[in-house]
């Protein structure tokens, strides 16, 4: 067993919680979840296509599996949201693992209208047969939270809206980057002959996760609010990730970028909330200034991990080797992310800033879960 699973194992200062839905300090499952479930289910049961939206970084654990004998008995198309965050030299093989279980799937990015183009080809040729026979078609998005099913709903939206306007106000899903911000199904028209509906439901998970570290990487891809999990114990589980993976000593060739004069683009990102990065002085994200800043910021972080990897002379592969190494990385990212040294809260500042740059991309892609080796028979 490696380091990573013997200190999940240990409980990475999980003490005695479990991922469940009464159990410990932890409230996994939201009241409104179980409810959202029940509809979730009812509505499937009328629904003629299901898209299942899943996080590109995560495309098992970020599947609910309580839902998935219901899902994968309808006609089905599986969306990994989030592809711009997405490793894309793994995400081809991820490709593969669908394809080997006989099942649609295509790796998306909800703000980008080419990619949930493609996404609509092939839900209408999932949809060919049904199409010239019923007058009235319901798609059903579906998925654990946070994962950008609002999103893709309101692009779909748009699009639909430009190819063949429908008689109805245009509204909107509200899209937000916290988890649980769908709390009701709702409807969005998108065709009119045979009328098409898209439908927006609230993201839900399982009431118990068995496996902590799936349990982790929810928590790590935002589908959990911080708060549940605690941001200390998800930003040691990243930094558990990045060490055993041996990701770190990737970047010492990156922290040459300033030195060789790489410009910083300020449309980058605009879309990414980077502000609990900045000192509070600052205040419009798209200044180039701030962008600078923050790529200052991430040299500084991606060095302090680095160096600390390279000059330590533990054992990844050891539990108690892999929990000093990450003691001391705190300390090392906590000068890197310049929070003052007496901080009361330091480990807590230094966890909520390193998780945003993970996930806002700019510690590099990643895709968290392996491919399996086998296929499952479903
Ligand atoms: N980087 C990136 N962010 C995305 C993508 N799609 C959605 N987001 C962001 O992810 C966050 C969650 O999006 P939502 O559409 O609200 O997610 P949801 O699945 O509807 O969430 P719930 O309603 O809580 O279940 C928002 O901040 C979106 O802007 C994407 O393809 N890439
Ligand atoms: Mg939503």
């Amino acid at each position: 067993m490696s380091g990573l699973k013997r200190l999940l194992k240990k409980g990475l200062g999980l003490g005695d919680m479990a991922f469940s839905a009464g159990g410990g300090a932890i409230n996994w499952f939201p009241g409104h979840m179980a409810a959202a479930t029940r509809a979730i289910r009812n509505r499937l049961k009328l629904s003629d296509l299901v898209l299942e939206v899943r996080d590109a970084r995560i495309p098992l654990s970020s599947a609910n599996s309580d839902l998935q004998p219901l899902l994968s008995a309808k006609r089905r198309v599986v969306a990994l949201n989030k592809k711009d965050l997405a490793n894309p030299n793994i995400m081809h093989k991820w490709s593969g693992y669908f394809e080997r279980c006989k099942q649609d799937c295509i790796a998306i990015n909800a703000h980008s209208k080419g990619s949930v183009k493609k996404l609509l080809e092939l839900v209408e040729f999932k949809l060919k047969e049904v199409i010239c026979r019923e007058p009235t078609l319901l798609v059903m998005v579906v998925g654990v939270p946070n994962v950008g099913k609002s999103a893709l709903i309101n692009s779909i939206h748009q699009i639909a809206q430009s190819q063949f306007p429908v008689q109805e106000k245009m509204k909107r899903a509200a899209v937000g980057p916290l988890p649980g911000v769908t709390q009701d199904i709702s409807g969005f028209k998108i065709a009119q002959k045979p009328s098409i509906y898209v439908l927006d439901t609230p993201g839900v998970l399982v009431p118990s996760i068995s496996d902590i570290e799936t349990g982790l990487k929810l928590a790590l891809a935002g589908s959990v609010k911080d708060s549940v999990v605690g941001e200390e114990r998800i930003a040691q589980y990243l930094l558990a990730v990045l060490d055993t993976r041996g990701t770190p000593l990737h970047w010492k060739h990156l922290n040459n970028r300033r030195a060789e004069g790489v410009e910083y683009d300020v449309e980058e990102n605009h879309i990414y909330n980077l502000k609990n990065l900045k000192p509070k002085r600052r205040n419009n994200p798209s200044n180039r200034c701030d962008l600078v800043y923050v790529e200052d910021l991430v040299m500084e972080v991606q060095w302090a991990l680095h160096s600390t990897l390279t000059e330590f002379n533990g054992n990844v592969e050891d539990e108690s080797d892999l929990e000093s190494l990450i003691d001391l990385q705190f300390g090392a990212l906590q000068k890197a992310l310049k929070i003052p040294h007496k901080a009361s809260e330091a480990r807590l500042m230094v966890s909520k800033k390193f998780l945003t740059l993970f996930r806002t991309g700019k510690l590099g892609p990643f895709i968290l879960d392996d491919v399996p080796d086998h296929t499952p028979v479903s």
